[in-house]
């Protein structure tokens, strides 16, 4: 197919509660959204990207940039027979994963929808559902911690994940698990620590967690697997994930145990297979990630975790733990079982509210103008 018509929105969405990391307190959530049209159809796509570099190095400044200058006129006029070519059409752009996922992710929309399938089949994905978990920032007190974590167990989730820092750490962790003994529980660190700080590290190994994420350096494999050495509980890794092959050596090395795919951090949903892929020939697991992303990213996050693979619950959590209005129809639910349906309409699966993108759109242009 021949891409026609490229659109970007920047859209600033407020959330329903302040999200806090080790990097700072978020109200409202910035992400570019991606239209492309051929043949008279649109898919859609998410760049699930924030405003400061803190997470990652890009920014919604260097996305929309990179999309506008380099990744769009790519795009547009390339025949594309399937989204798997995307890759190699933007390889001579050097990173920027996420300004090249949500364009990436916006052809797989479109591949599918013309195929008249959802994205999980034209994947290969075998899971009708998946299994959820929630990501719970940090709280100004443990009274506010354990009381958010019991409204989330009440609604179902199986498994929550609290963020780290230090001073918010094992005492933190210890609460959490004298109140709630047989809870599946992680904890998230966004790189808050160094191998200095090994003592608290393995001062969580008392706490029965099912991972740690992210515990050091952004961008490290080596530290990690010197870490690994010295914890029984498995590291999960995020941040330093942003390739294919960075995968690979994480593997090499033994930084890790697990890896948290996100789609957007590894440069698409092509990517998110093939690390899949070369961990489940290793015999590691892996789960869906999430960048507080609108319905559109979240479709696309259901349909990699449908993937065999993904075996441990995701960051995928209902639409209502983020947004008072999403962006598209119907919202994403938790079954009562704790997990959540793999979307089975054409493409994402659901309908993009035109009108709810307006409201949130803070920016946007279109190409060709
Ligand atoms: O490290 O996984 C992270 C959100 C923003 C940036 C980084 C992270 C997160 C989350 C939330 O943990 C995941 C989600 O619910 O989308
Ligand atoms: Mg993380």
């Amino acid at each position: 197919m021949q891409i026609e018509r490229v659109e970007q929105f920047h859209l600033q969405m407020p959330l329903r509660h302040p999200f806090e990391t080790s990097f700072g307190r978020e109200e409202v959530v910035h992400k570019i959204i991606l239209a492309v049209y051929a043949d008279g159809l649109v898919g859609y796509g998410e760049s699930p990207v924030d405003v400061r570099p803190f997470y990652s190095p890009e920014t919604i400044e260097t996305c929309w940039h990179v999309q506008r200058d380099y990744l769009i006129p790519m795009l547009l006029g390339a025949q594309v027979e399937h989204a798997t070519d995307i890759p190699l059409l933007f390889e001579r752009v050097r990173g920027h994963q996420m300004a090249k996922a949500g364009l990436e992710a916006a052809v797989w929309d479109l591949e599918a929808r013309r195929a008249g399938v959802p994205i999980s089949e034209l994947l290969g994905g075998s899971r009708r559902r998946v299994e959820c978990g929630v990501s719970i920032g940090i709280q100004d007190s443990l009274d506010d911690l354990l009381s958010r974590i019991s409204a989330f167990v009440g609604e179902g989730y199986r498994r929550i994940k609290i963020k780290i820092k230090p001073g918010w750490d094992v005492e933190v962790v210890r609460a959490v698990r004298e109140r709630f003994a047989a809870l599946p529980l992680m904890v998230d660190a966004n790189s808050a620590y160094t191998l200095e700080e090994v003592e608290i590290l393995r001062a969580l190994d008392a706490f029965d967690l099912m991972m740690i994420e992210q515990p050091l350096a952004h961008d490290d494999i080596i530290d990690h697997a010197a870490l690994q050495r010295q914890l029984r509980t498995p590291i999960c890794l995020d941040e330093s994930i942003h390739t294919v092959g960075r995968a690979r050596e994480a593997f090499e090395l033994g930084s890790c145990g697990i890896i948290n795919i996100k789609p957007a951090r590894v440069g698409g949903i092509t990517n998110a297979r093939a690390i899949h892929d070369l961990c489940q020939a290793r015999g590691m697991p892996v789960w869906c990630g999430g960048l507080l992303e609108s319905g559109i990213g979240r479709a696309h996050n259901l349909a990699v975790a449908s993937l065999p693979n993904f075996s441990l619950p995701g960051d995928i959590s209902a639409s209502d733990r983020y947004w008072a209005e999403d962006i598209v129809e119907p919202p994403f639910t938790l079954n009562p079982d704790g997990t959540m349906d793999v979307p089975t309409g054409p493409g994402i699966g659901v309908t993009v509210l035109r009108d709810r993108l307006e409201t949130f759109c803070v920016r946007q242009a279109a190409y060709p103008a």
